[in-house]
Order: C-alpha cells, then structure tokens, then sequence
C-alpha cells in the first residue's frame, strides 16, 4: 500500500488567478483545483494520502521525500514550477508522477523529469496505476482512451483541503463541450459529448460542499449547458436542494452563449442561485469567429450583445472570454473589443492574444502554415504569427486593451451601467423563496453585509494606492444612494477587489514592471 502526496504548484499571475487581490480578501488562492480531492476519492481504500496546495501552503519537502508516490498536477500558468518540483523530487529519489491539463497537451514538456506521465482523465488509468505499482508492474505513461463515466465519478475529498485559505469553492457537474473551437484544448481532451453526472451525485457533493462551510461556489464545468436536455433535469433538483437548504450556496459557472436562446435554462439557472457566467465570446468581429468555428456565436437569434443582454436581464452577471489576433483581425479589432464590452455592460472580460495549444487544430494549421513561434517563452506573449498585424502592433494592442478596459473610469463606467443603470437583478430564485422565508432572509442579509463591509473595509486599509481607494469609496456611495440589497452589495464590492488585480496587473504590463501576461 503506498503513502501518497499530490501536489498542485504555485500559480503565475494570470487574470483569474487575482493574485494582487487575494492577499487585501484574506485569502491564499481563488480555488482549490478540482483534480486534488478528485484524485484522493479515486485512491483505493488502504493507501494514505496527503494533499498539498502550494498556494496555500510551502511544500513539505521531508514529508515528500518520505513518500512512496508524489503526484504533481497542473496547467500551463504553472509549467515552470512543475518542472522545478519534480526536478527537486528526482533529485531526492522520489518516485513521482505527473498529470493534467498541461501534460495532456504537452507531453514532451516533461521528459525524464517524472517516473509516469497521465495524459487525458484518470478517472480509470489512476487506480489501474495504483494497482499495478503495488504489485511492481506499473506502465511509464498512462493515457485513458475511454471517456470517464461520470456517473461513477465519486464525490471529491473536500475534507483533505484546508477550504478556509480558499475565497471560493468548486464542484463539477459535467465534462465536454459539444463545440469545435479551433483553438480549443478542452474538446481535444473531454471529447465533444456532453458527460453529466447524475443528481444524487450532484446532491451529494453540494451536502460534502456546505460542510467545508463555504458558501460560494464555482461549478468548474467546461460547458455546464452542453446537453441542455441533461442540465434542466439536474438543475430541477439543484433548486429543491437549494429551498432544503435555505439558499445556502451562490454559484457562479461557464457557458456557451446559446444559453441566451433558452429562457426555460436560464430561468432554472437563476432559480437554482447561479448569479455570474463565464462565457467565451471572443471577438465582435464575425469573420473571425467563422475562422475560429465558433459558430455558436454568430447564430441567428440577435445579436452577440443582445444575448449577452439577455442573459443579465434575467439575473445572471456575464463574465467572458475575449481574443485578439485571428487571421481576420486588422488593426480596427482593439477599438471594437473596447467598443463590445462598453455595450455589453461586461466589466470582467479575459482578454487574450490568440494562442495555439498544442494538439488542437489551430496548432496543427498554424504548424503547417509555418506560423508557430516555438519557443517556451514567446518574445511576443503568444506562439501565433499573426496575419494581418504585426506581432509587437498586436502585443501592443493587447496591453492597451487590458490598460484602457481595467482604468478606473471604464470598468467602473460598465460596472455601473449594469449594476446601477441596467439594475442587474442577481438572485432572483433565492429572493422569491425568501419571500416566504422572512427569518432566513434576515439571517442571509446580515451575513452579506458583514461580507461587503469587511471587504470594504480590508480594501480601505490595504490598498496602497490613495486614488483606487478614494475611486472606491465614491462608487460604494454611488451604489448605495441607488440600491441597498446586501446580496448586490457585496458582489459590488467583490468587483472592486477583482478590479483592483487587473488593474495592478494590467499597469504592470504596460509600465514593463512585468512580463507581458497572455490568457494561456
Ligand atoms: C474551471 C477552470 C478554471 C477555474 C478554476 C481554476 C482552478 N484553479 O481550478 C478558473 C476560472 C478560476 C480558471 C482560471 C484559469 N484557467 Co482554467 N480552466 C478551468 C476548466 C474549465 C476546468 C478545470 C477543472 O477543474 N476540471 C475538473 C478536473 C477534475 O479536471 P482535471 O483538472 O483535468 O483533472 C483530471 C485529469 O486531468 C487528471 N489529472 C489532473 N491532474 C492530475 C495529476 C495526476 C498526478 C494524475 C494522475 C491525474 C491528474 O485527473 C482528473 C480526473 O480525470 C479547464 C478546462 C478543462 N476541462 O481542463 C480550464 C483550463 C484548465 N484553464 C486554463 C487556463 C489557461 C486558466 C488561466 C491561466 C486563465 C487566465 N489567464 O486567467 C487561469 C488560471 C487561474 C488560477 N490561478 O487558478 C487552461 C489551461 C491550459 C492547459 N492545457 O494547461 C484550461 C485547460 C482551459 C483552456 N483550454 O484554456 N480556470
Ligand atoms: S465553446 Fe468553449 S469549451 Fe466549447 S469548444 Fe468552444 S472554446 Fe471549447
């Protein structure tokens, strides 16, 4: 039986890591990533294990050198410091392993610094490893041909984590996209049929969730609405959990934009407490979604700021993904992402330049076009030549987009456009219950409250900036002259907490006191 550790490294900073605002929030990482604990609950009864979070914690070099296995997980933002763990764990004569998002793309990336590589889920590969390692007969790299079963998929270790480090927790509920983004990884690696877990399982991780004691929740899906026919029957039971439970989780989660076309969804959304989503918009400019076949996004139905529109006026904030430097992009593509995200009342967008992971079909065309910068770290900030800009005009563009967008007097212009103009009404399902719940209401309220001003007031005392704190203090007096629901309150000034990480981030590009950070 083997003594077991994995380990997620420390992150770069990237846009939604919120590096610069997770120190002001109190907290050590958004999220714990949802392989860990996964893993844990895939481990066969007999052997220990030990979870490690380098973002919560420093890694605990004797206890791994102590162990039989030493497992290492991670994304591309995190490359670096997976290589320097292993390297470190090889020297001590660990027998380590390596698996996720990264190494399922990039395999190469890690030769000879890890005993077994895991390329793709692990749902089976994992315990068959287990198995065969105890009996010394164990393969140097795993690869899951079949897709996981997720209704056998079981419930995650949340008791391994030390959740109170975490602002935010997460759960899964599906895997799969049934699009086919050129540049996308995830449908490479979860196939493009939708995977769903059934609502017992859902139920039961949210009842393993509400006893971490964190409220508020990120269902890490890659799509959530990719078989809407499967969603709408989990969703009806999430809601029944929800009124069980007083309306105790808040979730957040990503999206395609067909969601706007579906009111009975986005209804059931709103009803189960889903108050924000991440959709992958990615360019005003439709010749480049056809390129990108991203056909999603030009469908009839209206317009992409329409939906988008649509999606908030039912309850339900848009965070999105945007992109720079498709074939199609001219020079006019920076103004008309700024002018797309003014109309479309988004204050949280992920801008990015362009970037081709390998394995998918914009590496290989792009490979073939001999348009690949291949260097591990592109002097541009991205491995795509671009066609119709420049490649320092594009990288150019990208850290003005992020500068203009993450300045005080624009993000706050679309934060206000939607929150006080557009009286984005966030919680709606929650709200209706509560009507007949006074007592829960009250208690909910406070809660909330105490939320807003105690990170009100940590943002006042640790925000070294006096103009971001004055900026702060008159869009809080802004907002409470128009609306005073705690709930809004508090998602107001979460707001300006992730404002404050990408405008710290975004002027640290531009003023070359960091590197240039791409979305990948
Ligand atoms: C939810 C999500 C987020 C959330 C949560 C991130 C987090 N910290 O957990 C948010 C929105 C915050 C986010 C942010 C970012 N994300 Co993200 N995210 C995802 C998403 C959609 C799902 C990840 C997830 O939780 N899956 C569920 C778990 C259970 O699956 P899994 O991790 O793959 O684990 C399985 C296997 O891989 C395997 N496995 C994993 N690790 C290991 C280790 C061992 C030892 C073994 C044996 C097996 C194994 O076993 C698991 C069970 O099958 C993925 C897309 C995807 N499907 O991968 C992108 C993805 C991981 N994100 C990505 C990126 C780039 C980012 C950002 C850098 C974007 C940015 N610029 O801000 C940031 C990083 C922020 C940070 N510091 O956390 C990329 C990574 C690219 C790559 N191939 O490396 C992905 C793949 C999306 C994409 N194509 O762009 N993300
Ligand atoms: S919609 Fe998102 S997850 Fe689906 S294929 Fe496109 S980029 Fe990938």
């Amino acid at each position: 039986m083997a003594d077991i550790v994995l380990i997620n490294p420390r992150f770069e900073v990237s846009y939604w890591g919120l590096e610069h605002a997770l120190p002001l929030m109190g907290k050590r990482a958004n999220l714990p990533v949802a392989c860990l604990p996964l893993l844990a609950a895939l481990t066969p009864e007999g052997h220990t294990i030990t979870l490690i979070d380098e973002n919560v914690e420093a890694i605990n070099w004797e206890r791994c050198a102590k162990a039989d296995i030493v497992g290492v997980t991670g994304m591309s933002v995190q490359r670096f410091r997976m290589r320097e763990i292993l390297t470190e764990l090889k020297a001590q004569g660990v027998f380590t392993v390596v698996g996720g998002p990264l190494v399922t793309v990039q395999e190469d990336y890690f030769d000879g610094v890890a005993d077994v590589i895991f390329i793709g889920e692990a749902e089976q590969t994992w315990p068959q490893f287990l198995k065969e390692w105890s009996q010394g007969l164990h393969q140097i790299r795993y690869e899951q041909i079949e897709k996981s079963d997720m209704a056998l998929v079981p419930t995650p270790r949340f008791d391994l984590l030390k959740m109170q480090h975490y602002a935010f927790g997460s759960l899964q509920f599906s895997r799969g996209c049934p699009f086919q983004c050129e540049f996308c990884d995830i449908i490479v690696t979860f196939g493009r049929k939708p995977r769903i877990k059934t609502s017992k399982q859902i139920l039961a991780e949210l009842d393993a969730m509400l006893a971490t004691g964190m409220r508020i929740v990120f269902v890490v899906d890659d799509n959530l609405i990719g078989n809407k026919k499967a969603i709408k029957e989990v969703l009806r039971d999430v809601v029944k959990w929800q009124e069980r439970n007083s309306y105790a989780l808040t979730m957040f989660t990503e999206a395609s934009i067909d969601l706007a076309d579906d009111p009975e969804l986005i209804e059931l959304m709103v009803d189960a407490n889903f108050i924000s989503v991440f959709i992958g918009i990615e360019s005003p400019n439709e010749e480049s979604l056809r390129e990108a076949k991203k056909f999603q996004n030009v469908r009839s139905g209206g317009t992409l700021v329409e939906k988008v529109r649509r999606v908030q006026d039912a309850g339900i904030e848009v965070w999105c993904g945007m992109i720079v430097g498709f074939d199609n992009d001219d020079s006019s593509v920076f103004e008309a992402q700024r002018q797309f995200l003014r109309d479309s009342r988004i204050p949280m967008s992920m801008t990015g330049m362009l970037y081709a992971i390998p394995k998918t079909p914009l590496h290989d065309r792009l490979a073939g076009e001999g348009r690949l910068d291949l260097s591990d770290v592109p002097e541009f900030g991205t491995n795509v030549i671009p066609l119709k800009i420049g490649r320092q005009e594009l990288v150019d563009g990208y850290v003005k987009i992020m500068t203009d967008l993450y300045d005080c007097e624009p993000y706050f212009g679309r934060l206000d456009d939607l929150y006080l103009t557009g009286n984005l009404t966030m919680g709606r399902g929650r709200a209706r219950w509560w009507k007949t719940h006074k007592l829960n209401k009250l208690k909910s309220d406070a809660v909330f409250l105490a939320q807003a001003f105690g990170l009100f007031a940590r943002l006042m005392k640790n925000v070294p900036e006096a103009y971001l704190r004055k900026e702060y203090r008159k869009r809080l007096w802004g907002f409470l002259k128009k609306r005073q629901d705690p709930g809004t309150l508090f998602s107001y000034v979460i707001h300006m907490a992730q404002h404050y990480h990408a405008h710290t981030m975004a002027k640290q590009m531009s003023s070359g006191r960091s590197p240039v950070y791409n979305s990948w």
